[in-house]
C-alpha cells in the first residue's frame, strides 16, 4: 500500500500515520520528522531548515526532495509506505510523481483529512503546551495555515484529477478517525 496523507497542520496526519504504520506494516515517512531530525543533528541541511521551519514557511523543494528520495530508496519501502507531509505544493506533487514512476511505485491512494480551522488552531495550541515545538507559536501557526491554503490545498485537486483522492472527516476521537481512514481506503487493497 502506497498512501499519501494530506491535510492542514494539526489535521492529524502524523497522529494517524503512526497508527496506519502498525496496521498496514509499511514505514511511515514524515518529511517534518526527517527535517526535525536534521535540525536536531545539527547538519548543514538542518541549520538551513531550522529558521525556515520556525517561521512557518516551507523548506525549499530541492532540500526536501533530496531527503525524501534518499529515504524512499531504502529497502524497507519495497511493500509500500505512508507519506506524511509531502507533497506540500504542486511542484512537490509533480516531483513525487516522477520519482515514484522512476522506482515503479505509484501512489495507490491519497487521503485528505478534513478539519475546520478553529479546531486546527485548538489542537496545535494543545501541542504547543505539551511539546513546545518551535513552529507551534500562534504567529507561526497562523502563517502555516496561510501557507497551507495557498500552496498545499491545490495538491488535493492534483490527486482528485488523478482519481486517487478520498476525503475523510478528521474530527472526532483518534479511533473514530482511524476507522474512517481504513474504511475509505479498503477499496484500494486488502487492509485487514
Ligand atoms: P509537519 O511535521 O508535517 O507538521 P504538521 O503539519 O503540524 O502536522 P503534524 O503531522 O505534526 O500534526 P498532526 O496534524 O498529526 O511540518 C512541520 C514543518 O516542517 C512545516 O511547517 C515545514 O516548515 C516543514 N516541512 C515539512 N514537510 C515539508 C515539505 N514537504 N516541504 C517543505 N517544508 C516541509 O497533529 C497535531 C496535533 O493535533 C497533535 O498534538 C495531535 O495530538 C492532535 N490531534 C491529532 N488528531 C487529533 C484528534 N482526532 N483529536 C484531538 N487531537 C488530535
Amino acid at each position: 500500500m502506497r498512501l499519501v496523507l494530506l491535510g492542514a497542520p494539526g489535521s492529524g496526519k502524523g497522529t494517524q500515520a503512526t497508527r496506519l504504520r502498525e496496521h498496514l506494516q509499511v514505514p511511515h515517512i514524515s518529511t517534518g520528522d526527517l527535517l526535525r531530525a536534521a535540525v536536531a543533528a545539527g547538519t548543514e541541511l538542518g541549520m538551513k531548515a531550522k529558521v525556515v521551519m520556525a517561521s512557518g514557511n516551507l523548506v525549499s523543494d530541492d532540500i526536501v526532495l533530496g531527503m525524501l528520495e534518499e529515504r524512499l530508496l531504502k529497502p524497507d519501502t519495497a511493500n509500500g509506505f505512508i507519506l506524511d507531509g509531502y507533497p506540500r505544493n504542486l511542484a512537490q506533487a509533480n516531483a513525487l510523481e516522477k520519482l515514484l514512476e522512476k522506482i515503479r511505485q505509484p501512489v495507490d491512494v491519497a487521503v485528505q483529512l478534513d478539519v475546520n480551522t478553529d479546531l486546527l488552531v485548538e489542537r496545535i495550541a494543545g501541542r504547543a503546551k505539551a511539546e513546545g515545538r518551535a513552529d507551534d507559536t500562534p504567529e507561526a501557526v497562523r502563517h502555516r495555515l496561510n501557507v497551507y491554503n495557498e500552496s498545499t490545498a491545490p495538491v488535493v485537486d492534483f490527486y482528485r484529477n488523478h482519481g486517487s483522492l478520498v476525503h475523510v472527516d478528521g474530527v472526532g476521537g483518534l479511533d473514530d478517525v482511524f476507522n474512517r481512514i481504513i474504511a475509505a481506503i479498503s477499496h484500494t487493497h486488502d487492509v485487514g
